[in-house]
């Protein structure tokens, strides 16, 4: 089994990353560990800068050996918001504490008869514990709904209704965002870059 260091302080990521790869022994980043700069213009080198980090610091604070490290840089592009709040969905609105405040406001900010398609990017990079860091991706595209729906799934789920569906990704059952979710085709992706590495 192969065992991965989680680089990531985001329980909904944590939450779906164990649900989208029970195979795989997957350590959370640790409480002590330090906050993971990510300062790139793009989803890639901010992926790439926190898997990098993390392998760094796990090399001399590690408590068990490790395959690789993951790390996800992912957001909500909105196309009403020339692509944003994209690579900073994490910081969008930092006045505002709680996501149903944090995804009103983006709401808010969609003009009315705006073209409201947007998609979920996520890179995922993957630092081995020896040898190149590389990248994969997923995306899934859709629209944003009208209100704030559904009280499942984390940060932007409530407004993001994926194609082909009615359902928000918070109304969704967790299952079925996995069968198309952002970050469910970067996994896949992962998964097939590292069996072509590990046959
Ligand atoms: P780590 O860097 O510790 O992984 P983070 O929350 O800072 O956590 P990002 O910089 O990648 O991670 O920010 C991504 C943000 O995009 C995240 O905080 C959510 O608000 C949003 N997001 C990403 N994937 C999402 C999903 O599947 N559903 C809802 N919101 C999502």
């Amino acid at each position: 089994m192969l065992t991965v260091l989680l680089a990531s302080r985001n329980t909904g990521k944590l939450r779906e990353f164990a649900e989208l790869m029970p195979d795989v022994h997957l350590i959370p980043w640790p409480q002590e560990a330090p906050e993971l700069p990510e300062t790139g213009a793009f989803f890639q080198d901010n992926a790439l800068q926190k898997a990098e980090g993390a392998r760094a610091w796990w090399e001399s604070h590690g408590t068990e050996p490790v395959d690789g490290v993951l790390a996800d840089d992912s957001g909500l592009c909105v196309d009403a918001l020339w692509g944003g709040p994209g690579v900073l969905s994490a910081r969008f609105a930092p006045d505002l504490d709680s996501y149903r405040d944090k995804n009103r406001r983006l709401l808010a900010m969609v003009p009315e008869g705006a073209d409201r398609h947007a998609r979920f990017v996520c890179v995922l990079a993957f630092a081995p514990h020896k040898g190149e860091s590389f990248t994969v991706s997923g995306a899934v595209e859709g629209r944003l709904a009208f209100e704030l729906r559904g009280g499942g799934g984390f940060g932007y789920d409530p407004i993001f209704v994926p194609e082909g569906f009615g359902q928000t990704f918070g109304e969704l059952p967790a299952d079925v965002k996995h069968t198309l979710s952002h970050r469910a085709r970067a996994c896949a992706a992962l998964r097939a870059r590292l069996a072509a590495e590990r046959p």
